[in-house]
């Protein structure tokens, strides 16, 4: 049997959630949300590595239409994100329109609507709506021999709580985001920990903290007492951006304090020489930790910055030619960012896919739109994502935008529209000409920010308003368009 629906919409994450709920307050009854796992949470529901937790403020990094005055601390940990988002879910009343254990299999534009297969059934849509963000699917390097390993080996982001790491010898592969905060949490119980570091990252305090129950209680009785809080946070947050995007030299300065971080925490000289950054801080995503650095430098830990070689059924070798005996091995070693699976489901006109129609590098209008995709939006597409700030305020950004877009198409009896080619390259040119100057270009470091051909096609160079001001209103001038 097919489900025929105005608007399919993929993911549950923050951006499949929010997209629902939006569509909704609009008066859009018409629209199931897709997902594949058995309750609503993307990232945050996968990620359950023990010390996983936000690196940007609760206040901030929630949705403006639902504040949570009962955050526990400032850098929320996973369960409470995760239950956070449950919540939302049936407070504006989405769970009835989400199908959950259906796997998209593809999706195709047949001339006329989207085509959605899913390993359990198959669905039509006018208008499709992908909420797939960059970070579910994990990236798993290609290490030879890893298939004779003989002990467990999982990623982060596919925690295998069944192993039980008390007394066990774990190799840890990556030190970004995910690993410095799985680090701390594991070193005490595992009773060695060999770190395989491929670049040492920047980490800066964390000035993480409680928030009283008194603060909990204003927050819920003064509603604006929070919103101000958020606000606080947010300016504070976008002055980041000039560092990130117009004056590099400023990280410089920046820089100062990570190095004042480094040289507090680690104070064995030679170490500190392993894990001391060659790359101007913020070139990668700038870390968080109070306890990254205490833990590499417990007697249990042994950072190697020599490559991998091979793994061997009871260890790894680096290209130095040691062996290192270990019995598990944990990747922390990111997601497929610019190599996104949605790439492949997808086929806008003529059959073409997204991967074919981005063989030169991921791109879309204000990084929703895709020229060839007709009726297709995309949220947290290419060069949507931050470095400093919220993703939600982004993802809240885009979905106005859709929303506006699905109004303007009511209004004005159009059956389909797509993105004018010349509109999304101007606004392609501009987003590639902001990046020149940033620190993620002129930084000294490669990062998971740029593709294979080295260009930055997931982040946003500039301001996080001016992209508010720039998807405010969908103008169909920019579009091609058919009418019913
Ligand atoms: O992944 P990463 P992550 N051999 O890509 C290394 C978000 N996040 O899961 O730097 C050896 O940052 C790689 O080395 P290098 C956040 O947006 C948010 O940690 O490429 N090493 C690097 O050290 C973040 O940015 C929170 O040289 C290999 C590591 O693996 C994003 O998720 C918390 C390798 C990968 O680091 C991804 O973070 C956690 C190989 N073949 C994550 N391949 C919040 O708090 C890769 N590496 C919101």
């Amino acid at each position: 049997m097919v489900e025929q629906h105005r608007i399919v919409v993929i993911g549950t994450g923050f951006a499949g959630i929010g997209m629902a709920v939006r569509l909704k307050q609009a008066g859009f009854e018409d629209f199931v949300v897709l997902e594949r796992a058995g309750d609503v949470g993307g990232t945050w529901r996968d990620n359950t590595y023990p010390g996983c937790r936000c690196d940007v403020p609760s206040h901030l990094y929630s949705f403006s239409f639902a504040p949570n005055p009962d955050w526990s601390s400032t850098f929320s940990p996973q369960p409470e994100i995760e239950d956070y988002l449950r919540k939302v879910t049936d407070a504006f009343g989405v769970r009835d329109h989400i199908r959950f254990g259906r796997t998209v299999e593809s999706a195709d534009w047949d001339g006329d609507r989207w085509r959605i297969r899913t390993g359990e059934g198959e669905f039509t849509a006018d208008v499709l709506v992908s909420g797939m963000g960059p970070l579910a699917e994990p990236a798993y390097p290609k290490l030879p021999g890893i298939e004779s390993f003989e002990g467990p080996v999982f990623h982060s982001a596919e925690w295998d709580h069944d192993v039980d790491l008390a007394g066990r010898k774990v190799a840890v592969i990556g030190t970004g985001a995910s690993a410095i905060q799985f680090v701390p949490a594991i070193q005490p119980e595992v009773e060695e920990l060999h770190l395989f570091q491929r670049t040492p990252p920047w980490v800066m305090p964390r000035p993480d903290r409680k928030i009283t129950p008194l603060e909990r209680s204003v927050f819920r009785r003064f509603p604006l007492a929070q919103k101000a809080v958020r606000a606080g946070i947010y300016w504070g947050r976008e002055s980041m951006v000039l560092g990130f995007t117009k004056l590099p030299a400023i990280m410089k300065q920046a820089q100062k304090v990570a190095e004042r971080h480094l040289a507090q925490q680690v104070r064995d000289p030679l170490l500190r020489a392993k894990v001391t950054p060659d790359f101007t801080l913020g070139c990668k995503r700038v870390l968080l930790s109070d306890d990254y650095y205490p833990a590499v430098a417990r007697p249990n830990v042994e950072v190697v910055t020599d490559g991998i070689a091979e793994v061997t059924p009871t260890g790894i070798v680096t290209t130095d030619g040691v062996k290192h005996e270990v019995d598990t091995i944990i990747y922390g070693t990111g997601f497929r960012v610019t190599d996104l699976p949605v790439m492949d489901l997808v086929h806008g006109r003529d059959g073409v896919s997204l991967r074919d129609a981005w063989s030169d590098g991921m791109e879309a209008h204000l990084g929703t739109a895709i020229s060839g995709f007709p009726n297709f939006f995309m949220l947290i597409g290419p060069n949507t994502g931050l470095g400093h700030s919220s993703m939600v305020f982004m993802i809240e950004s885009q979905i106005a935008y859709i929303v506006d877009a699905l109004k303007t198409m009511d209004a004005n009896g159009l059956k389909a529209v797509e993105v004018r080619r010349d509109v999304q390259r101007a606004f392609v040119d501009g987003v590639r000409a902001s990046m020149r100057n940033t620190i993620w270009t002129r930084g000294g470091c490669t990062s998971w920010y740029l593709d294979a051909q080295g260009r930055n096609t997931t982040l946003w160079p500039s301001f996080t308003f001016r992209f508010r001001q720039l998807t405010r209103r969908f103008d169909p001038g920019q579009y091609e368009t058919v009418a019913m």
